[in-house]
């Protein structure tokens, strides 16, 4: 794929923990994402996420231009449909909605995508996407018209991300929707984390540092975090301490 030699590549490498924060186009301002752009200078953040499962406001293309312009955070589109793609960013994640039954975001708005993304400089992950029920209805499952997998049904993960890994997926995304009640229980995280070799992305209603150590500690390679970032900026600055201390760890069993 072409990729442009002056942007930065972003890359998740295996064997690390990444931070990722989930910036909504329609939940912030200019200053609010001027003051996360600034918190990210001084705490590590692996990437920036942009999107969500409705964005009705036009502000996507403005808050991507701010990021490029004052951060060097790899900026990867979350996008809802094809409509969301913007060639500014760094890379896309081509969701693929695996939990649910719904043919326009399993294939369809790929297909509208493909020659749009193929003539792109825009990083493609090609990403198994999986809603998971986490106790009330998501924009996300509502918007998709897809059933999220239910809370209690590991196995069920596990076989869908199984079945992402052999169609050729190449990273698993778990998320239990944003502002979720509850984030997705360590059991689910641990079943998909041990039934495929891809990295395992999860996300939805982590906003304490407990939930987040329970996320990592489960085996997500990824940790996203929007809602709670937006309402408490300084939840950055832990998360991204949290993270780095468990890559410490890491480097130091290797
Ligand atoms: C939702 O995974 C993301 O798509 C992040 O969720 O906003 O609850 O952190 P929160």
């Amino acid at each position: 794929m072409p990729f442009n030699k002056n942007r930065p590549r972003p890359q998740f490498n295996t064997g690390r923990k990444h931070f990722a924060v989930l910036l909504d186009p329609d939940n912030l301002t200019e200053a609010s994402c001027l003051h996360l752009i600034a918190l990210s200078e001084n705490h590590a953040v692996d990437f920036f996420f942009v999107g969500g499962s409705l964005v009705t406001s036009q502000n996507q293309a403005g808050i991507i231009h701010l990021l490029k312009q004052h951060s060097n955070v790899p900026v990867i589109l979350f996008p809802s449909s094809s409509q969301h793609i913007d060639m500014q960013a760094d890379g896309i994640l081509l969701l693929s909605l695996i939990s649910g039954r719904n043919p326009d975001f399993l294939i369809g708005q790929h297909v509208i995508s493909a020659p749009i993304l193929k003539a792109s400089q825009l990083q493609v992950y090609p990403t198994g996407y999986m809603l998971i029920d986490t106790g009330r209805q998501t924009t996300a499952s509502y918007m998709s018209g897809t059933t999220p997998i239910p809370y209690d049904k590991p196995a069920i993960a596990a076989c869908t991300a199984m079945a992402g890994e052999l169609l050729g997926l190449q990273y698993i995304y778990m998320d239990g929707g944003s502002g979720a009640m509850k984030p997705i229980s360590a059991e689910m995280i641990t079943a998909v984390r041990e039934a495929v070799e891809l990295p395992v992305i999860v996300g939805g209603g982590i906003d304490t540092t407990e939930k987040a150590i329970a996320t990592l500690d489960a085996g997500a390679d990824v940790i996203v975090i929007g809602n709670h970032i937006e309402k408490n900026p300084g939840f950055l600055a832990e998360v991204s301490s949290l993270v780095a201390s468990y890559n410490v760890a890491l480097d130091v069993h290797r």
